[in-house]
């Protein structure tokens, strides 16, 4: 199977979980930002994360994918436990804020999806409406940090385990790591000890990198 991604797409990320979770064998495909045509003659828009299986055929959506690739491949599916209102609330409240410390590095860190320049502007332009111009997110790094941190903090009390959010491997897991992972490449935010626990534990049983080497 191959999967198409970004490498900063947290939809991504989630389908590149289950592969690594289940140890299953897949090829990573990393597309240009501004590539429209590619995605486009797959699944009729420009879009990814998408799946093509074994038969050739494309699939879009993450947590179709997953959930995929979950019942089909490997041993049973690992994806079983009970999802947690408490944790979807507060995951939302980061993901209300985090896109302010992120956009702007997303395309500062040599990412292969941010190679040529025109990847890079494609992004901003797209994303500016919502964020504003990516030199203006960064300054307000202090302020956003601060309340992220916050969140972090209440996310902390919930964790249950490090090999799962909710004690038992769960779709909570498949959305709240990608964001965490995501927010690795913000130089001097910190994380909560469980949480740190929690990330390092996931990406080493997702087999997915961190961003902490090269934070901005
Ligand atoms: N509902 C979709 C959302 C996927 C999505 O929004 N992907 C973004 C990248 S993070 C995308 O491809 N956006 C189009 C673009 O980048 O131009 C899913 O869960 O797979």
């Amino acid at each position: 199977m191959k999967l198409f991604v970004y490498d900063h797409c947290p939809f991504c990320v989630r389908t590149r979980m289950i592969f690594g979770l289940k140890k299953i064998p897949f090829e990573l495909v990393m597309l240009a930002n501004d590539d429209d045509e590619t995605p486009t003659k797959m699944i009729g828009q420009k879009m990814v994360p998408i799946l093509q299986k074994e038969d050739g055929t494309y699939m879009p959506e993450s947590l179709d994918i997953v959930e995929y690739v979950d019942q089909h491949y490997g041993d049973a599916p690992v994806l079983v436990g009970k999802q947690s209102e408490e944790l979807a609330a507060i995951l939302a409240k980061i993901q209300a804020v985090d896109y302010i410390l992120v956009y702007p590095r997303y395309v500062a860190l040599g990412l292969p999806e941010f190679q040529t320049h025109s990847a890079r502007d494609y992004f901003e332009n797209k994303k500016k409406p919502r964020s504003g111009p990516f030199s203006e997110c960064l300054q307000k790094t202090e302020q956003v940090t601060a309340q992220v941190e916050a969140l972090l903090a209440q996310l902390d009390k919930q964790l249950k385990s490090p090999q799962a959010c909710n004690g038992t491997l769960s779709i909570d897991d498949i959305c709240l790591f990608p964001t965490l992972r995501n927010l690795t490449c913000v130089q001097g935010l910190t994380f909560p000890p469980k949480v740190k626990i929690y990330l390092d534990c996931m990406a080493k049983l997702s087999q997915i990198d961190l961003y902490f080497d090269r934070a901005l």
